[in-house]
């Protein structure tokens, strides 16, 4: 590969239905590449953190030392980790990868090992305001092709439940203006959630794999009942069972249940991770390229994950941008220990901005050869969407107390 040079950097933000933040680095040799530093709520932070601190620093460098790069922005800079930090990181490293395929004139997934896989398997949404309508969305997703299907569901009692949208919009929980604020009842939840998942098996069988997240919302206590009562019902995993910034907490649900465990896509450094993978805590690694510090970091997450038999299940929701979807997809395509991959459409609006390489077939993605990561921004169809501030809501307990969303 020849010596190239950074010649210019830019943050692109755009809001396509929801706010995207792409960043795109330029070469001496006319070759450019994509990142994604998208921060759901948080993304002008993101932004001002690439600007001021980082481009400026970026200019004149060789693209092709990613791995110095890396170093450069995290063991170089005194205030480590953190979401900000370490999602303009991983913009940085994603648009240097697809920088250097794009030089090599490769797919990236060739620099990541090739292809251990031919296809990737990918899991999607079903929800509904009420088990009826929830057991006739999972239906509805199972005709689509997917052969993995995560179900949330609107619970007797409870106003808003994590997971299900109101009225028939697309899943998109970021809202315009402050916070929102939702009311929870943990023991309702608890009382509610075996039951639907013994209709759905009911309903569906044993062949299709089925996921639930509980997006942090559980003590270790009760994620550990949780876990067991829905042991018979055999998912492929429980996501976020509790908010694991208390890594031990997870010895608790694995003492009472063989439950998977995925964990971590609020994670965004392997030191999140280093008690849940050497305990062997979890089966599924939920850090995403975007949040976790970029490719460059992952492949060490992954490795060291891959020594205790852990899986990766990167988060893939429509609030990361498909410049992450398609990195992800050749790194799912090339790394041994790829177990599944999150992804929901996206609305026609936001591919109208993005082009991708990637295609759904029968509940798998395949990416094609395109050099590179293989997604591309349209500046100015991105240009007629300018971003307005939303943000993710709020929980609070029926009696008030504040709680996690
Ligand atoms: O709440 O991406 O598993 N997926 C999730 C997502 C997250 C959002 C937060 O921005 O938990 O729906
Ligand atoms: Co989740």
């Amino acid at each position: 590969m020849e010596k190239m040079k950074i010649t210019e950097a830019r943050v692109i933000v755009c809001s396509p239905g929801r706010n995207f933040v792409t960043l795109k680095i330029f070469t001496d040799q006319g070759i450019y590449g994509l990142g994604d530093a998208t921060l759901n709520g948080r993304e002008k932070a993101v932004v001002t953190y690439l600007e001021e601190y980082c481009i400026p620093a970026l200019l004149g460098r060789d693209p092709g030392n990613t791995e110095d790069i890396w170093h450069y922005f995290y063991s170089g800079v005194y205030w480590k980790r953190g979401a900000i930090t370490m999602t303009a990181i991983a913009a940085i490293d994603m648009a240097l990868w697809d920088i250097k395929a794009k030089a090599l004139n490769t797919p990236l997934y060739n620099l990541l090992g090739g292809k251990s896989r031919d296809r990737v398997m990918v899991y999607t949404h079903a929800y509904g305001k009420h088990l009826m309508e929830t057991i006739e969305k999972v239906g509805q997703e199972k005709e689509r092709g997917y052969c993995a299907i995560r179900i949330q569901s609107g619970i007797p009692g409870i106003d808003h439940t994590y997971g299900v949208t109101e009225g028939n919009k697309p899943y998109e929980p970021a809202q315009r203006g402050i916070p929102r604020e939702y009311s929870w009842d943990t023991a309702k939840y608890l009382n509610f959630i075996p039951g639907l998942f013994a209709e759905v098996r009911k309903a569906f069988g044993e062949e299709i794999h089925l996921l639930h997240d509980v997006h942090h919302r559980c003590t270790p206590v009760e994620a550990a009942r949780l876990a067991k009562e829905l042991e018979p019902y055999h998912l492929f995993w429980l996501e976020d069972p509790v908010s694991a910034e208390l890594q031990e907490g997870l010895r608790l649900i694995r003492k009472h249940s063989v439950i998977p465990i995925a964990i971590g896509e609020v994670f965004n450094s392997v030191y999140d991770y280093t008690t849940l993978i050497t305990e062997q805590l979890i089966d599924y690694i939920r850090m995403p390229l975007v949040h976790g510090g970029g490719i460059t970091h992952l492949l060490k997450v992954a490795a060291m994950a891959s020594v205790y038999h852990i899986q990766t299940g990167f988060h893939g929701a429509t609030d990361l941008s498909p410049v992450n979807m398609a990195a992800a997809l050749h790194f799912d395509t090339a790394i041994h220990n790829f177990g599944l991959q999150e992804y929901m459409p996206y609305p026609d609006l936001v591919q109208e901005v993005f082009r991708t390489n990637y295609r759904f077939e029968k509940g798998y993605m395949v990416i094609d050869d395109t050099p590179g990561i293989g997604a591309d921004i349209d500046e100015e169809a991105a240009q007629k969407y300018p971003y307005s501030a939303a943000c993710l809501p709020v929980n609070r307990k029926t009696d008030g107390t504040l709680f996690y969303w």
